[in-house]
């Protein structure tokens, strides 16, 4: 059923001359201290997008990862109304703020882990039928997603409160329920972005639990709840009409509330450097604190650096 759905997705995107294409090809250096590879080259993103609107009423989005030679998202959307908009195929969970940000509107290559929790406690992008729409300030999208493979679903939801052009803030919960075993899992959350006097603030507030089958880090501990947050800031300044500077700061906590483990804190420092509307340099250090070894080993947690080239077209 899959891959019919996505054979038909493939050609309908193939066949339109008019479908627009869009895409990102991300490269990385990253530079490990003491690491076991100290420095090295690859490419975490090479992302085509394809996309159009059959009329008024049905579009279609085909996502392809050239990497890994799979597909990421495609899905249909059929529209209801000016309220409702039905999607279908492969999505994205619409959970946190950071999940779904992608590489052109990203503020730094390291990704938060309490973000991360979304792809490891459910499947993060995956098939299902969403509903969203935006009513006046408020906008919200609510999915049904399969899961594990059995006859349970996961649901997804968030929901936006935008009551000035730059600030937008947000609530989302994720309850996963297809895990064999009876097991449930379950990351919620509050998050908020400005983005008014060339300033670019991201905060976020998760937390979740689980019935302990769930494992993370080196030690596999495993967490009965959890909970972590973000802070990102980006001031991007333009130096001519082609190009601008963006220094970046992160700060980020991962709380799995087990005894004997402390919490991860994670810093990020870094500048971005724009280059007309298409081309991104990211340059960005990154240190973690772990002492415990919660989430990383004793070779991940080194202070690393990572510069980014990225093109979106
Ligand atoms: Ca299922």
């Amino acid at each position: 059923m899959k891959k019919i759905l996505v054979t038909i997705l493939f050609l309908l995107a193939i066949n339109r001359v008019y479908a627009s294409i869009n895409g990102f090809v991300v490269s990385n250096y990253e530079y490990i201290q003491d690491g076991s590879t100290t420095g090295k080259f690859y490419m975490p993103f090479v992302w085509l997008i394809l996309q159009d609107n059959l009329n008024d009423n049905f579009a279609y989005h085909v996502w392809y990862d050239f990497q890994n030679g799979s597909f990421v998202m495609g899905w249909l959307d059929i529209k209801l109304s000016n309220y409702a908009t039905v999607s279908a195929g492969k999505i994205v969970a619409p959970s946190n703020q950071e999940w779904y940000t992608y590489p052109p509107d990203q503020l730094t290559p390291y990704f938060s882990e309490v973000s991360d929790l979304v792809g490891k406690l459910g499947v993060g992008m995956d098939y299902g039928v969403g509903l969203s729409g935006t009513v006046s300030k408020l906008a919200y999208n609510l999915a049904v997603l399969e899961g594990d493979a059995n006859d349970k679903k996961d649901l997804c939801c968030r929901l936006s409160f935008k009551p000035h052009k730059d600030l937008e803030i947000s609530a989302h919960t994720y309850q996963i329920w297809a895990y064999p075993d009876e097991e449930k899992r379950d990351l919620s959350g509050v998050d908020l972005r400005y983005t008014g006097n060339n300033l670019d603030i991201r905060v976020e507030y998760d937390f979740g639990k689980t019935d302990s089958c769930f494992t993370i880090g080196p030690n596999a501990i495993t967490p009965e709840d959890y909970c972590g947050y973000y802070i990102m800031l980006g001031y991007k300044k333009r130096l001519n009409s082609f190009t601008a500077v963006q220094p970046v700061f992160k700060y980020n906590v991962l709380d799995p509330k087990v005894e004997a483990f402390d919490p991860v804190s994670v810093i990020v420092g870094g500048i971005n450097f724009y280059l007309g509307d298409s081309f991104k340099l990211m340059f960005a250090y990154r240190k973690i604190k772990d002492d415990t070894n919660t989430y990383y080993s004793d070779a991940d947690k080194k202070d690393s650096f990572t510069i980014r080239a990225q093109v979106s077209f």
